[in-house]
């Protein structure tokens, strides 16, 4: 049954979970019946009315459209409490996001985003460390915090990638971290990878005299990369680094609970999420999908750069950094309203095509309280990664001194060679 639906004089309830959709219906369908039958399809109705539903579960489990806006593509969806399972992210998707999106009645269909009610919300634990529990780990206070990702992303022999993160570290940089396609090849294993790692680690954390963290890439079928996990700890490691989307959202609830175990801060990398959130017209934006990381509870997320070399315009990443980050976040434009009910945050990361020439601009959008992680930016560097790493940590020093990239360039060469290399 794909009627009914629509009650434009109805008030979502407390305990509603809301959704956000941008919808675009297919020849031969309208607007509004496109939008019924995803509500249908979504919830409790099929194509045809069946002799098995019965007035009861209707009226406790029906969804309603409570704002159809044809001009602009826009319906809101509100759904019972009842529909949904706690702590459950792949069955939330498989209602509000699943088979929708292949429904002859749309040619498009976007999932902007969703309020959650506090009884979802509590049922997941979010992220173990937060903003100031990383912050804490580091002991790196108000500045934002400076990584790098070894480069070239797979090709690196074991010995080679160690050698490159204590160069990255001596330089300055706070954070290495693993290639999201980087795990256990032949050529670079990945224990023999952590061991040479760590150690460098801890040599960089004795010459340089501050905190150094190592993210390795632990993504893996899961109970590999549970045990990949225990090695990571037991080998003095504080950090792992999960490939989220391709890892799956059910493995990922799993390896988060783990890690809670085990005492280790987890980094999202997002490879693969702009298969479902590029396309303005469809998918799910990066924004609903960064609160599903902010519930499962990892503590650090890509958001986008605004000024790298990936898509995304700054208006949105800002968005995500305060829904991440905030603990009672307000409508915004297709942003709807989340409270957070005392969830810690996610540290945002800001990574790909950064290098140390961007940071002004980059720190002006999105603040001193994310993380910079600069791959070719370092790497790259004319005079080599050591280099590259303290322009990248000159340049955010500069930016907190509230001095200008040229002027503090006169006394950094480092910092001076990039500004040369980008006029080039
Ligand atoms: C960056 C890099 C990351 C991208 C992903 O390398 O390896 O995988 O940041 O982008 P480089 P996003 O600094 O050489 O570009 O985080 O936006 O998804
Ligand atoms: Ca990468």
């Amino acid at each position: 049954m794909a009627s009914g639906y629509v009650d434009l004089g109805y008030k979502p309830r407390q305990d509603d979970l809301v959704c956000l959709f941008y919808l675009e219906p297919s020849e031969g369908s309208t607007f509004e019946k496109a939008a019924e039958q995803v509500t249908a399809e979504s919830s409790i109705g099929t194509w045809t009315d069946v002799s098995t539903m019965n007035p009861n579960i209707r009226e406790r489990l029906q969804p309603h459209i409570f704002l159809l806006d044809e001009k602009q593509g826009l319906a809101r969806v509100a759904y019972p409490l009842d529909l949904f399972e706690l702590d459950n992210i792949p069955q939330i998707l498989s209602s509000i996001a699943g088979n929708i999106y292949g429904m002859k009645a749309i040619d498009n269909l976007r999932l902007l985003d969703f309020t959650l009610p506090e009884k979802i919300v509590r049922s997941f634990e979010g992220p173990s460390f937060g903003i100031k529990g990383i912050r804490k780990l580091l002991s790196v206070r108000d500045r934002p915090l400076v990584g790098t990702i070894i480069k070239p992303k797979v090709g690196l022999p074991t010995e080679d990638h160690a050698r490159v993160a204590f160069e990255s570290w001596v330089g300055g940089c706070d954070i290495v971290k693993d290639d999201e396609n980087l795990t256990n090849q032949e050529f670079n294993p990945f224990e023999e990878r952590v061991l040479k790692t760590l150690r460098m680690r801890d040599r960089a954390e004795k010459e340089s005299g501050e905190r150094k963290v190592y993210m390795p890439n632990v993504t893996a079928e899961t109970e590999e990369m549970i045990s990949r996990m225990e090695f990571v700890k037991n080998e003095g490691g504080e950090y792992v680094m999960i490939d989220v989307i391709t890892l799956g959202f059910g493995a990922l609830q799993t390896a988060v609970k783990y890690a809670k175990d085990l005492g280790l801060v987890v980094h999202a990398h997002r490879a693969m999420h702009a298969a479902l959130t590029r396309n303005k017209k469809h998918g799910i934006t990066m924004l609903a999908l960064a609160k599903l990381y902010r519930l499962i509870g990892t503590d650090q997320l890509h958001v986008g750069t605004a000024v790298g070399k990936m898509e995304g315009p700054a208006n949105e990443v800002v968005s995500i950094r305060d829904e991440i980050t905030l603990d009672d976040v307000p409508e915004y434009g297709n942003r709807l309203k989340q409270e957070w009910y005392g969830l810690k945050t996610v540290f945002p990361v800001c990574s790909g095509g950064l290098h140390a020439g961007h940071i002004p601009e980059l720190m002006e959008i999105m603040g001193e309280d994310i993380i910079i992680q600069a791959g070719g930016g370092v790497h790259g560097h004319p005079d080599g990664t050591l280099a590259g790493a303290q322009s990248l940590r000159q340049a955010v020093d500069a930016v907190m001194k509230d001095v200008s990239l040229e002027e503090y360039a006169r006394s950094h060469v480092e910092l001076s060679r990039v500004l040369e290399k980008m006029k080039k």
